[in-house]
């Protein structure tokens, strides 16, 4: 499935809206160390919508990866280059360059991101020897990261996720969402996709479709007046 199949619902923010806000990080901008192509580009549209959010009184939510140095998801710790495949418990289905180490100046926030608007920030991939993709849960598809009880006890039925990347991170927040019994929309526009290996991100687009997802552009989502 190609990005220009999808079909773009119209859609308000209303009451149970949350926004998530998936690792806009130097790291994954097209100077970074894992960078993702047009990255930059979706940072001023985000900044909008959460304004959008933010005059709503609806809550947005951040995610940071934040890995060790040395983590395992990178191929310089296993001798490999980066994007070869590997597949272990908690770690694939292939290596990245080091990148987001915690406290590494590729690990912050872009600085054109409006993070102020931002009430809570969820990081991870922090243990060693586990990646963790989702806002949800780590790789090892166990371990929480408490987004969801949070989500819950603010009265969140469903979320908006844009950010980096759409065929990891956002990926498999958007399913976990799902899974978690959210409903999920994605504002395509506000999304890039790393599409390593070749056909990732079609498999991906396939899969959330077929999980319910929803998929609009920030021009199709009303807003405050
Ligand atoms: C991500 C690969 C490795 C992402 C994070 O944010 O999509 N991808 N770490
Ligand atoms: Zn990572």
């Amino acid at each position: 499935m190609r990005l220009e199949e999808l079909e773009l619902i119209q859609v308000g923010i209303g009451d149970g809206d949350a926004l998530i806000v998936i690792d806009l990080q130097n790291d994954f901008m097209p100077s970074g160390a894992l960078p993702v192509e047009g990255g930059d580009a979706i940072i001023g549209p985000i900044n909008a919508l959460a304004e959008k959010f933010h005059r709503l009184g609806n809550p947005i939510i951040a995610t940071q990866d934040w890995h060790p140095p040395g983590h395992l998801s990178f191929a310089s710790s296993h001798g490999r280059e980066p994007f070869d495949r590997y597949e272990a418990e908690g770690i694939g289905p292939v290596l990245w360059p080091d990148h987001c180490v915690q406290g590494s100046p590729g690990a912050e926030f872009h600085p054109g991101f409006d993070a102020k608007l931002v009430k809570v920030v969820i990081r991870k991939g922090f243990r060693p020897t586990v990646d963790s993709y989702s806002a949800f849960l780590e790789n090892d598809r166990r371990t929480p990261t408490g987004l969801s009880g949070y989500l819950r006890e603010l009265g969140v039925k469903r979320v908006f996720l844009c950010g980096l990347a759409l065929d990891y991170c956002v990926f498999f927040s958007a399913l976990d969402g799902r899974s978690l019994g959210f409903d999920v929309v994605i504002p395509v526009d506000l999304t890039r996709a790393i599409d390593s290996p070749p056909g990732r991100l079609s498999e991906a687009l396939g899969s959330m479709v077929e999980r319910g997802v929803k998929f609009t552009s920030s021009g199709r989502i009303a807003g405050p007046p």
